[in-house]
């Protein structure tokens, strides 16, 4: 087994594949697919454009679908809902298919959507994760951040230490070992630093701060929350989880 972390959907390698890709965007986008699967929905179908969001969705049933769009942090005018994890209750989503359009993280998962095996990853569903690469063993594992437009951030970075660190531990794993890229090295070492204050690092991290300036609070709140669902985000066909 090899990881590699690539910070941003940018730095990921375009002329190779591996056997399983795993897409971070802890703020917000994989927490709300994790937690809207969680909740009972029938399924989530990421789009990076709208215009194509609204004419697929449209052939699906009125009654059986939810749009969900975020841009610059905002819910865009005419979807159902915006990206808040909150959002995605039973009593909203159960049954539903969103069909959902962020800024960065769905772009990310459309550029990996050719792997064998994709999944997505928060710190809510880190353990699920965990245990499906324990049990599943990969040979090519890549940990794609989503970033923000092109840029690193941190918490997605230190989502993929928090990874590497429990399959490391659980499987008595050195790092060394695991290690494909010196990405891997640093978000561990992100992770060590930050693992008991998470709800910090939300706060310190600048999409963090963009949130917080949108009044979001409980949302970093909820996002920093780490093992608290068991649900395994995981690609169907290409776009669908
Ligand atoms: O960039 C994204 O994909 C979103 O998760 C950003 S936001 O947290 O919804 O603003």
């Amino acid at each position: 087994m090899k990881i590699f972390v690539y910070h941003t959907p940018e730095l990921t390698p375009t002329d190779s594949i591996p056997d399983c890709a795993i897409v971070v965007d802890v703020l917000r986008a994989t927490t709300t697919i994790a937690t809207a699967l969680n909740a009972g929905a029938e399924a989530v179908q990421v789009f990076s454009d709208i215009d194509e969001l609204i004419e697929v969705s449209e052939k699906w049933p009125a009654d059986k679908r939810l749009r969900v769009g975020e841009r610059g942090g905002q819910k865009v005018e005419g979807c159902d809902l915006g990206n808040s994890p909150l959002n995605c209750t039973p009593e909203v989503v159960e049954g539903k298919r969103l069909f959902m359009t962020t800024t960065n993280g769905t772009r990310a998962l459309q550029k990996v959507q050719n792997a064998p095996v994709v999944i997505t990853s928060a710190l809510v569903n880190r353990r699920t994760v965990v245990e499906y690469l324990m049990t599943t063993k990969p040979e090519t594992i890549w940990i794609v951040a989503s970033g923000w437009e092109g840029s690193f951030s941190l918490e997605d970075t230190a989502c993929a230490g928090a990874i590497i660190n429990s399959l490391c531990s659980e499987m008595g794993y050195p790092i060394d070992n695991l290690g494909g890229n010196d990405e891997v090295f640093g978000a561990v070492a992100l992770y060590y630093q930050w693992q008991n204050q998470l709800y910090k690092l939300m706060n310190t991290a600048s999409h963090g701060q963009r949130l917080a300036r949108l009044e979001c609070y409980d949302d970093l709140k909820y996002c920093a929350d780490t093992d608290i669902v068991t649900v395994l985000p995981i690609q169907s066909e290409p776009g669908v989880l």
